[in-house]
């Protein structure tokens, strides 16, 4: 439709939206203003809450707050972004070794334990944050979740060689038991919510497949290792012990859990 969709929301609806906005841009500069310091290599996450993250550390850049940050991002939208606020940017190519990596999730359980991908970039983010000395989540209180699954589905990455086997494989696994697993459609892998009747297609060129949970993944850990060891996987949304800190964002303020 040709509606501005805004003009569907009612006042009061449109106050909520501004509000989650915000409060992802708190979450997004507390963990620069807490975590980057100047001199260190940082890892930039996608989505729109590390894009507040992104956008405080070239504002810090541009103020003399910050000097002599090199940067790694994880997708080409996050590179472009950091790109266009004049951050300088390595890769994991010639930088191993990261200060601080800080981007958002999509569910967060008690643990801190994670999952990511809805955005399409899990395996280059999984890639940089794993080599972070400090991984810092930025979340608004709407990720929060009792068990990760049933609030959002778990995006899988698999070559697309013979993606309907690979699909097979991976619903398959008894961690995954009860789920429902689909292949993401789309122009671009760049949203879980994007319509559209080819396969949405990741940075890497290859696809993804979203797990349905309708109850929590009773063990996450073994699911991780399970969807890992399935050959066609290159790798997956859950983020398991990697959380130093998550910055999480609520209307009653910001709350730090480590
Ligand atoms: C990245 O962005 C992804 O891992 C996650 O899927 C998504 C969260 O996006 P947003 O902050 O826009 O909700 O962190």
């Amino acid at each position: 439709s040709r509606l501005n969709r805004s003009a569907l929301r009612t006042p009061a609806q449109q106050v909520v939206m501004a509000t989650q906005d915000e409060l992802k841009k708190l979450a997004g500069y507390k963990a620069v203003d807490d975590y980057v310091r100047s001199g260190m290599v940082v890892g930039l996450g996608t989505g729109s809450t590390a894009a507040f993250a992104v956008e405080r550390v070239g504002m810090k850049l541009k103020s003399g707050e910050l000097k002599d940050i090199i940067a790694i991002p994880t997708s080409v939208r996050t590179k472009e972004q950091a790109e266009a606020l004049g951050i300088p940017l390595v890769t994991l190519g010639t930088h191993s070794d990261l200060d601080v990596a800080i981007d958002g999730a999509d569910a967060v359980d008690p643990r801190l334990n994670l999952i990511k991908g809805g955005g399409g970039a899990l395996l280059r983010e999984k890639m940089v944050e794993v080599c972070a000395k400090k991984f810092i989540v930025i979340v608004d209180d709407t990720k929060l979740c009792a068990g990760l699954g049933p609030s959002f589905p778990l995006p899988v990455e698999i070559t697309p060689f013979c993606w309907e086997h690979t699909l097979r494989k991976v619903a398959a696994c008894p961690a995954a038991a009860g789920c429902e697993a689909k292949l993401r459609l789309g122009s671009a892998a760049t949203g879980s919510k994007v319509d559209g009747t080819d396969p949405a297609v990741t940075d890497n060129d290859n696809y993804i497949v979203d797990l349905f949970f309708k109850q929590p993944i009773a063990d996450p850990v073994a699911l991780a290792a399970q969807l890992k060891a399935t050959v066609g996987v290159v790798d997956h949304g859950l983020f398991c012990g990697m959380t130093t800190a998550c910055i999480i964002a609520g209307k009653d303020g910001i709350s730090v859990q480590t």
